[in-house]
């Protein structure tokens, strides 16, 4: 069980906790210099201009403002890291080469403001990171060094994994995190999920996969952000949130370099399963930086069922 709030590792900061993993130095401060950009981020989040940038993304879809202004926070953060290769960015059309040379240093892949559409709603949105060592932008999930979001709720938390287990920490009145879960873990099955897409659009197993998860009381939740949905079945330790091919979309939605691997790391290091409905999420060998996948991610039973009713004919 993780540790609830209130115990004594409650006062133990996030770089604290980084070096007690026994992780290199470059990557703790990479980490770290991550969790600093997301204070202005946060700031940009409450307080900046809404509305269109005039510009499009890798994937062709309009730019608003606030994305491309984190994009710039967050990449100029880890530009002066000192400790990053290559970036790519759902925001950014290109690679972005820092150093040719890859020697200890690694390749970052973010999306800096998932779900910004969400914002003028005040609903919760994230950033979403991957961390890979060597300058190869196109390596399987499985070869994640690290993998973290930090969601702009009601709270801002910062949720982290190096392949050793899932922490949570949250930002306290000086803007420090500080933890406040440890070590979170997944149940085999749970009574939440979290559906994307348009219904009418899903195929004919996923639709029955739907009715077997209402048939057992599972509840909908669903906001619209990858990150406060998926963050929400990661805290309570069950359910499950998908975004399936869809008739007409073969590949779903979701970016698999920049919301899939990532999210999909974590979750397994939580003790979850993440599919694109054949193979784990992480063992996808990417193509192109923009590549899409369908996605089952939580709980490993539900997953399972999913994969089960996903292959009837
Ligand atoms: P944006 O980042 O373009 O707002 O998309 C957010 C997102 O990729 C992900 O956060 C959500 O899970 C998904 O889109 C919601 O998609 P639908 O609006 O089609 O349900």
């Amino acid at each position: 069980m993780h540790s609830e709030p209130g115990s004594t590792k409650f006062q133990i900061d996030l770089r604290r906790h980084l070096r007690q993993q026994n992780i290199s130095d470059n990557l703790v401060h990479l980490i770290c210099e991550i969790a600093e950009a997301s204070k202005y981020v946060i700031n940009a989040v409450r307080t900046g201009e809404l509305g269109v940038a005039g510009t499009s993304n890798l994937y062709g879809e309009e730019q608003l403002a606030l994305d491309v202004l984190s994009d710039r926070i967050i990449r100029k953060r880890l530009v002066h890291s000192g400790v990053v290769c290559t970036i790519v960015s759902e925001e950014m059309d290109e690679i972005f080469q820092v150093h040719t040379d890859s020697d200890g240093l690694y390749t970052v892949a973010y999306d800096p403001l998932d779900g910004s559409s969400l914002v003028d709603v005040n609903l919760a949105v994230g950033t979403i990171v991957s961390i890979y060592e060597g300058n190869d932008v196109l390596q399987c999930g499985r070869n994640q060094v690290a993998a973290l979001y930090v969601l702009y709720g009601p709270r801002v938390t910062f949720v982290y994994s190096v392949g050793k287990g899932v922490h949570e920490f949250t930002m306290n009145h000086l803007m420090e995190f500080t933890l406040t879960r440890e070590n979170i873990r997944m149940q085999p099955s749970g009574k939440i999920y979290s559906p994307g897409g348009q219904r009418n659009l899903y195929g004919k197993g996923v639709e029955k996969f739907v009715r077997y998860l209402e048939a057992k009381g599972s509840k909908l939740r669903y906001s619209g952000g990858l990150v406060p949905d998926l963050n929400q079945i990661l805290l309570k330790g069950k359910g499950i949130f998908m975004y399936p091919a869809l008739n007409g979309f073969p590949e779903g939605k979701l970016r698999l370099l920049f919301e899939l691997n990532p999210m999909a790391f974590l979750m397994e290091q939580a003790g979850g399963a993440a599919t694109n409905g054949c193979i784990p999420i992480l063992d996808i060998k990417p193509e192109k930086l923009d590549q899409r996948s369908p996605v089952f991610i939580g709980s490993t039973e539900d997953v399972g069922k999913a994969v089960e009713y996903g292959n009837e004919s």
